[in-house]
C-alpha cells in the first residue's frame, strides 16, 4: 500500500495565521517514518502551490476575497484526481478549505472508476455554510455545503465535476453549528452525529453504523479529520478550538474502526496550526491518530464481519 504525503499550506479560509506550516509540522512530528514503520510506501509530493491570484469579491461583503480559496481548490482538485490512482493521498492542511479541492476531485476519479464515494466529516463545526450565508466570510466553514452541491458557488469556485450525495456523509463531532447550517442540515440528507448522540450512544455505535452502511453499499470511503474533533485539551493547535470534543481513546477508536473496514482511500487531516500548538503536542498526536487510521494497533483481533 502506497500513501502519498501532499501538503496544501492554504490559510485564507480562515481568521488566524499559521494553518500553512501545518503541513511542515506533520513532517516535523514524523508522520512519513511512522508510516514506513507500518510497512507502508510513503510517496511525498511535496507541497502544493498556486501562482499570483487577482483578487475577486463576492456580494457577500464578509467574504473578503475567495479567489485564493478558488485558486487552492482548483489545484488541490487536480492532484486528489490523479493521484487518488496511484495510491492513498493524505492531505496535509492547511484549514479545512482544501477539503473543497480534495473530495472534489477524489470523487471525479470515484465516478469515473464507477465507484460510490462516502465522506466521514469528523469536525466540531460542519462547514454547510454556502457562500451566500456565512457569517465570518472564513471559507473554510463551506466545503462541506461545495462538495455536496449546494448552490451558489458557480462562477466562484470551480464546477464540480460530480457531487457526494449529501446521504453518504456522516458528520461526526458537531458542536459548533450556526443557525444557517443548522436549518440546512435539516433534511439535507447528511447524517449528523453532535456531541450529545455520541455522548448518549456511544461514537462506536454511531461510526460503526455508518461503516456498516458503507460496506453494505460497496462504497468507497474518504476521511476529513479537523484538528478541531478533538477536545482542545488534547488538541490545542487549531485556530477555532471548541471546548467538548473527541477524547483520546474515541479519537482512536475511530481509526481503528475505519481501519478494520480497509475501505479508505483518502484523507484530509487539516486546520493544525503549529503557530497555536504547544511544543508540537497536536502535530504528534495527529501523526499518531493516522498510525491507527493506517493499521497500528495494540493487539490483534479477529476480522469483524460488517455485514
Ligand atoms: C463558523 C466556524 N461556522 C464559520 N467555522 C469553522 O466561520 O463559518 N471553524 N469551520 O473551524
Ligand atoms: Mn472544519
Ligand atoms: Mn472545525
Ligand atoms: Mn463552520
Amino acid at each position: 500500500d502506497r500513501c502519498i504525503l501532499i501538503g496544501a499550506p492554504v490559510e485564507a479560509g480562515t481568521g488566524r495565521r499559521g494553518a500553512d506550516m501545518g503541513a511542515r509540522a506533520f513532517r516535523a512530528a514524523g508522520l512519513a517514518e511512522t508510516l514506513r514503520d507500518l510497512g507502508l510506501e510513503v510517496r511525498e509530493h511535496g507541497n502544493l502551490f498556486i501562482g499570483p491570484v487577482v483578487p475577486k469579491a463576492h456580494p457577500n461583503p464578509m467574504i473578503g476575497d475567495i479567489a485564493e480559496i478558488a485558486a487552492w481548490t482548483e489545484v488541490i482538485e487536480k492532484v486528489a484526481y490523479e493521484t487518488a490512482a496511484q495510491g492513498m493521498p493524505i492531505f496535509l492542511g492547511g484549514d479545512h478549505s482544501v477539503a473543497a479541492g480534495s473530495i472534489a476531485g477524489i470523487n471525479r476519479r470515484a465516478v469515473e472508476d464507477g465507484r460510490e464515494l462516502f465522506v466521514l466529516w469528523l469536525d466540531a463545526h460542519s462547514d454547510y455554510h454556502t457562500l451566500d450565508t456565512t457569517e465570518s466570510g472564513n471559507l473554510h466553514g463551506v466545503p462541506a455545503a461545495y462538495v455536496t452541491g449546494r448552490p451558489g458557488f458557480a462562477g466562484y469556485f470551480p464546477p464540480l465535476v460530480a457531487p457526494v450525495k449529501p446521504e453518504n456523509v456522516c458528520m461526526v463531532g458537531l458542536r459548533s453549528v450556526d443557525p444557517a447550517e443548522r436549518s440546512a442540515l435539516d433534511g439535507s440528507g447528511i447524517t449528523v452525529h453532535d456531541m450529545r448522540a455520541i455522548d448518549e450512544n456511544g461514537i462506536g455505535r454511531l461510526v460503526g453504523s455508518f461503516l456498516k452502511e458503507v460496506v453494505v453499499r460497496g462504497g468507497i470511503l474518504h476521511v476529513s479529520l479537523d484538528v478541531d474533533f478533538l477536545d482542545p485539551e488534547i488538541a490545542p493547535g487549531v485556530g477555532t478550538t471548541v471546548p467538548g470534543g473527541a477524547t483520546f481513546r474515541e479519537a482512536h477508536l475511530v481509526m481503528e474502526m475505519l481501519h478494520d473496514t480497509g475501505l479508505v482511500r483518502s484523507l484530509d487531516v487539516v486546520e493544525l496550526n503549529p503557530f497555536l500548538d504547544e511544543r508540537g503536542r497536536t502535530a504528534l498526536l495527529l501523526v499518531d491518530l493516522v498510525a491507527s487510521l493506517m493499521g497500528r494497533r495494540i493487539l490483534d483481533r479477529p476480522t469483524r464481519s460488517w455485514s
